[in-house]
């Protein structure tokens, strides 16, 4: 199985450390381009991905992009059932979560971090107030509704960490970074389950070398 990715990016670390939940390792060829030198900006890799965008796997012939569908796909390939179960409820949920976190929690979350770390660190201008306090209000809403969520929970679907919590906490080396300015203190909920995140093994081993530039 071929792996395309690149360092620093949100989209990319879930599914490694997916790869890594599901002891994919020695099987799974990693192709990590640098996007800054326009490695991916290839036809053979526009065949692969017309969105021209990583993650993508490569399993036989069978070719899939975006990062969610990916960590699915590979944990049922694997029949791996508390990472991803298979009835129908607990897929429900899951679906739910992975849909709130890219038009809501991870998307308010982007909004701060572009602004605070991204920018700073890739020498694109000065940070935007307007911006981040718009992105903290918006993370303000949704958090809120994780922090209620996890009031019982160790992890989104329960006791066990599911696809689910490595899709909405896809940006946790960022939101944990200092200079990030996400108000995570307001949410002791959220902020003990990202530690709880970036303890896992395999979530560890994918810790970005340079939060600061993990920038998308
Ligand atoms: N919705 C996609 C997002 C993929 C994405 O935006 N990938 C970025 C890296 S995080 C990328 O490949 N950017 C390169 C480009 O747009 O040229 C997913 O979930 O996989």
């Amino acid at each position: 199985m071929k792996l395309y990715l690149t360092d620093l990016s949100p989209n990319c670390r879930r599914v490694l450390a997916a790869v890594h939940q599901l002891g994919l390792d020695s099987e799974t060829e990693i192709r990590n381009f640098n996007l800054f030198a326009g490695e991916h900006q290839s036809d053979e890799f526009r065949a692969i991905n017309p969105n021209v965008k990583v993650p993508v796997v490569v399993d036989g012939d069978f070719t899939l992009w975006e990062a969610n569908p990916i960590m699915i796909y590979l944990a049922d390939r694997e029949g791996a059932e508390t990472f991803c179960p298979s009835d129908n409820a607990p897929r429900i949920e899951i679906l739910r979560w992975m849909s709130w976190e890219v038009q809501h929690f991870n998307r308010a979350l982007g909004e701060i971090v572009w602004e605070t770390v991204a920018k700073q660190a890739f020498g694109l201008g000065p940070a935007d107030a307007e911006k981040i306090k718009t992105g903290q209000e918006n993370f303000r809403r949704f958090a809120a509704v994780l922090e209620a969520h996890l009031a019982d929970r160790d992890f989104v679907l329960g006791d066990a960490p599911t696809v689910a919590d490595f899709a909405v906490g896809s940006h946790s080396a960022l939101a944990l970074h200092p200079q990030s300015q996400v108000p995570l203190l307001e949410f002791p909920k959220v902020l003990a389950w990202l530690q709880r995140m970036e303890a896992l093994p395999s979530w560890a081993k994918t810790a970005p070398q340079a939060p600061a530039e993990a920038a998308e």
